[in-house]
């Protein structure tokens, strides 16, 4: 099945004034007709098309013939970036809500900050290429690629992501990219990236949720701890923070009471009902399970 470019699901010119009806067309009918031609052309007469999406495509361009992966990689790559982009946006604007809100919380504190930070990503992405939200499977953030790069190539999960190609741009804003990301940050569609939050994959905490924690000497499942339990760790470990043998005391206490915290404030009657991103975050914080490295 060869790849084709996806209908815009607004009319040109509903974007404005933010971005002009003569960039959607350019953008569009051109450029990505550009990178599909250019895609089909690549994948023509190999298994790769046929058999799978073009998303799952980039998560396998190390299985991809040497021949082809340049190809594959900026044409299936922009084919993909920017099918999502034009989902990504909507003349109603708005402002994330529920628990995509809670999630950008997390990780940048207010929403402002989350503005100011993918500004600052999309400014600091050196010629053509993106400035992404992501889910990484616990929790969101921000990365950017360049050229046609997918973040579902690092094993990412693409959430939002601005074009910051000259072409999204330059004949609404010139060389003025930063305007442009403010412009851009007013026709986001928070509704369908509240949807593809929903949707991205999490890890499986069953097994965590399972492990016995003692909690005032009784051995309880980690799952079933609720506020109270939370709280009576957090204040008996943080009566023994300081005393020498056990230097780790301090910080497991706050991370005690930060899962006191996050329960109370998410409503859950234990930590089985929350997250799974924040149990599993929970779990390291406290030991349950050994910290896994980062991956920034
Ligand atoms: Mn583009």
């Amino acid at each position: 099945m060869a790849y084709t470019v996806p209908d815009l699901p607004y009319a040109y010119e509903a974007l404005e004034p933010h971005i002009s009806a003569e960039t959607m067309r350019f953008h569009h009918d051109k450029h990505h007709q550009t990178y599909v031609d250019k895609a089909n052309a690549a994948l023509e007469d190999t298994r790769w098309a046929a058999e799978m999406a073009p998303e799952d495509l980039l998560t396998k361009l190390d299985e991809v013939p040497e021949a082809i992966r340049a190809a594959v990689t900026n044409n299936v790559g922009g084919h993909v970036n920017h099918s999502l982009f034009w989902e990504s946006m909507s003349p109603d604007g708005g402002e994330p809500s529920g628990k995509l809100l809670n999630a950008i919380r997390e990780t940048f504190r207010t929403v402002a900050i989350f503005n100011e930070t993918i500004e600052a990503a999309a400014m600091s992405t050196f010629g053509s290429g993106w400035a992404w939200l992501v889910h990484d499977g616990t929790r969101v953030l921000i990365v950017t690629t360049t050229d046609q790069d997918s973040p579902l190539s690092d094993g990412l999960t693409p959430l939002l992501g601005v074009d910051v190609w000259e072409h999204a741009y330059y004949l609404d804003y010139n060389n003025r990219r930063a305007d442009y990301v403010k412009a851009w940050l007013q026709v986001v569609d928070w509704e369908v990236v509240a949807q593809r939050y929903a949707a991205a994959p999490v890890p499986d905490v069953s097994e965590i949720l399972e492990r016995t924690v003692s909690i005032s000497g009784k051995m309880v499942a980690f799952g079933t701890i609720d506020v109270d339990a939370a709280r009576t760790q957090s204040s008996e470990l943080g009566a023994l923070a300081g005393w020498g043998p056990m230097a780790k005391v301090g910080s497991i206490a706050r991370a005690w009471g930060e899962l006191a915290k996050n329960l109370e404030g998410r409503g859950a009657a234990t930590v089985a009902d929350l997250d799974p991103g924040m149990i599993k975050k929970a779990a390291e914080d406290l030991w349950v399970i050994a910290p896994e490295r980062g991956m920034i």
